[in-house]
Formats: structure tokens, C-alpha cells, sequence
């Protein structure tokens, strides 16, 4: 049995890259974790259950998670070793409809070693998962709007952002097209979340402003990038990896046909470590179920001097009489669209109306 982790998966295959090193290695990481901890994974599917199920109990896999693995398993193609196999998950996981997700850690059985297939036994305990876009063990997500082309969508931003807190993960924030934007737009733009405690980079993957700081923000980190189709996503990691040679696509043709065009969730390795997962772009996300309507303020942390002037300290600055934060809001003290925003996301949780703003 070998361990490694899903670069990519499509078309009922998966693509895992392990450390190379081959069979004596493997097998001692087996025996060490898979084997002794849920009486080894061939052992059935109550075994399999077992390793999903034991994520807190299990230090040893949570600490090998992608960004301690980057060293052992493809630091960079060039300096450290690692191979790649194509795996199929066992017809039981097929069965038992266990989602397999880009990122996840899995044990498997080779079944050619000639040809590097194998065979997935097990996926072993996620950090955290996004469902959108789907994948797994992730530090931090990278969040890409252009400043122009397609204009910046910030009700998907604002969406994104919740659900990137309600995973566990570290959001940051890209403003890319910087060479589209109008004077005065990207301060307009980045203020709110400035005051939100975001960190924000603005870049251009045409010219290559901000590229370094980003490749900086991202070393020694597995980042997911996420955000609408055609922002730039694939340009800027082309920008950051050069050689890597993404496809990227125009964005007219895209919204025309409504076509993406990355389809699939990839990670690459960088150079110098770290990880990053290129993924295709999508136009609209639910909230998260498990966020209820007196969550919701606790991811606006902007709002909480003002909410100091609300009468009840449940106050959901809604309609509440006095309320410090739609008076602040109301004063141009608090950014309104970030407001107006939560407000319709209240009504959304409440059910009153689906989607207030299409
Ligand atoms: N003007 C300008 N165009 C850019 C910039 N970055 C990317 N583009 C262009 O925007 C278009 C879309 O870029 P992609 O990298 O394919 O966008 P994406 O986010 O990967 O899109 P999906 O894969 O569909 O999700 C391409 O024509 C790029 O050349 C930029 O900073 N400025
Ligand atoms: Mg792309
Ligand atoms: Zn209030």
C-alpha cells in the first residue's frame, strides 16, 4: 500500500502523486498509519470507515497534510522526487458514493507498477473541504475578481468569503485586471475589505504587477484560487509559475457560450514549496446550511464597533430600533454595500426570498 495525495480526478481516474522511492518506503508508511491504526485497509469497509471516521484521534495525518507533505512528496518536479500514479477508487467507495475530492490524502494499492496504476483503498482524514469549488485540505483560499471584465461580482465575494470561514480556511483576496480598472475604482473596491481585515493584492497577469507578491503570499502554502470564470485565475498562475502554460480562454467567448475554460480542479506544485489549485470558474454559490441568521454579523468584523451602539446585544441590524450599525451604514461610516448585502443575505437565510440580487 502507498500514500499520496489526489492531484487531480476526472473521467473515473485519479491522478495521486507519492513520493517516489518505491516499495520499502511505502509499505513502512503503511504498516506505520493505515495498517496499525484501523486494522489495515484491506481489511474491509468497516476499516475504511474506521480511517474516516478518526480524524481528531489522528495527528499523524493531520500534520501530513499538504503543505508538511510538499517536502517529501514534489517540492517541484525538479529538485525533489515524485511520481505519479493513476488511481480508480475501489468499487466499495464507489458504492458508498464517498466523494473523492483534488487535494484529499488516499491510501492505495498498486496494481501496475510499471505503469503507475492503482487502485484507492482509503481517503484519509480531510482538514477541511470547500464545496466550491470542490476540494479538499486547503490553507488558505485565494479569492480572484478582475477590477473590469467580468465586473467584480461582490455578492459572490461576500458569499465566498462566508463560506471560506465556514470551512476553516484563510481567505485572501486578488484583484486582478488592474490594468482595466478606472482611476479611483480599485480603492473604491478594497476599501471595504480592508476594513473587513482582509489582506488584498492587486495585480495584472498581462504586465506581471503584483506577481511577486502574490508568489510570496502563496509559498510554502496549499492555496485554492476561486472566483467567477474569466477574472484570470489560470493567467495569473501562469504568471507565477512560468512554464506551467494553463489554458486560458476569452473571456467574451466564455460568458457568450457560457463555457469555462479550466473544467477541472488541478493542483500544481511551486517551486520552493507550497501548492496551488487551479479551478474552473462559477457565477453563483449558496450560503452555507449550517450558518444561521445570528451567525451571520460574526463575519462582518467590521461591524463590530458600531455594534457596540446597538440597544440589544442580540441586535441582528436588521430592522432593530436604534441600531449602531444601520445607522453607521446609513452615515457612509460603514461601507453600504457590504451592508445592503448582509441584509439581503438575512432575508436569504430566512427564506423570505431566494436570491435578492438577481
Ligand atoms: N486585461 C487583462 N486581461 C487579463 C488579465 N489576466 C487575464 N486576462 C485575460 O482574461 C481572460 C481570461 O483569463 P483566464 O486566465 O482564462 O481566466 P480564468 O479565471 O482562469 O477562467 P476559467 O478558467 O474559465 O475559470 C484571458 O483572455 C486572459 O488573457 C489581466 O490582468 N488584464
Ligand atoms: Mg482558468
Ligand atoms: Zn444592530
Amino acid at each position: 500500500m502507498r500514500q499520496g495525495r489526489i492531484l487531480k480526478g476526472y473521467g473515473g481516474f485519479y491522478y495521486v502523486t507519492a513520493a517516489a522511492g518505491g516499495d520499502a518506503e511505502g509499505r513502512d508508511a503503511d504498516k506505520h498509519s493505515v495498517g496499525d491504526r484501523a486494522g489495515g485497509v484491506a481489511g474491509g469497509s468497516d476499516g475504511v470507515r474506521g480511517i474516516e471516521g478518526d480524524a481528531s484521534a489522528d495527528s499523524d495525518y493531520d500534520s501530513a497534510g499538504a503543505v508538511t507533505e510538499a517536502g517529501a512528496e514534489g517540492r517541484d518536479a525538479s529538485d525533489s522526487p515524485s511520481e505519479l500514479w493513476e488511481c480508480r477508487p475501489r468499487g466499495r467507495l464507489r458504492r458508498e458514493k464517498q466523494d473523492i475530492l483534488a487535494g484529499d490524502r488516499v491510501a492505495f494499492a498498486i496494481v501496475n507498477s510499471e505503469r503507475r496504476e492503482g487502485v484507492i483503498e482509503a481517503i484519509l482524514p480531510r482538514r477541511n473541504r470547500l464545496i466550491r469549488p470542490p476540494v479538499a485540505n486547503v490553507d488558505q483560499a485565494l479569492v480572484v475578481l478582475a477590477a473590469g471584465d467580468p465586473p467584480p461580482d461582490l455578492w459572490l465575494l461576500d458569499k465566498l468569503l462566508i463560506m471560506i470561514r465556514t470551512a476553516g480556511i484563510a481567505p485572501l483576496l486578488c484583484w486582478n485586471k488592474e490594468d482595466l480598472a478606472e482611476r479611483g475604482d480599485l480603492a473604491e473596491l478594497t476599501a471595504p475589505y480592508q476594513a473587513a481585515g482582509l489582506a488584498q493584492v492587486i495585480t495584472c497577469a498581462l504586465s506581471g504587477q503584483g506577481i511577486s507578491e502574490l508568489r510570496e503570499r502563496l509559498a510554502g502554502q496549499a492555496t485554492v484560487l476561486a472566483g467567477p470564470s474569466g477574472v484570470g485565475k489560470s493567467s495569473l498562475l501562469n504568471q507565477i509559475r512560468p512554464g506551467l502554460a494553463l489554458k486560458t480562454g476569452d473571456v467574451s467567448e466564455k460568458l457568450g457560450r457560457g463555457r469555462h475554460t479550466t473544467r477541472h480542479v488541478e493542483w500544481i506544485p511551486l517551486a520552493g514549496g507550497g501548492w496551488v489549485a487551479d479551478t474552473p470558474g462559477f457565477s453563483r454559490i449558496d450560503l452555507p446550511a449550517a450558518v444561521k441568521r445570528e451567525d451571520l454579523a460574526a463575519f462582518y468584523p467590521e461591524f463590530a464597533a458600531w455594534a457596540e451602539d446597538c440597544p440589544f446585544a442580540s441586535c441582528s441590524h436588521d430592522k432593530e430600533r436604534d441600531c449602531g450599525v444601520r445607522q453607521a451604514a446609513a452615515a457612509g461610516k460603514l461601507d453600504e454595500g457590504r451592508y445592503r448585502r448582509y441584509v439581503s443575505f438575512l432575508r436569504e437565510i430566512e427564506g423570505e426570498y431566494g436570491h435578492g440580487h438577481d
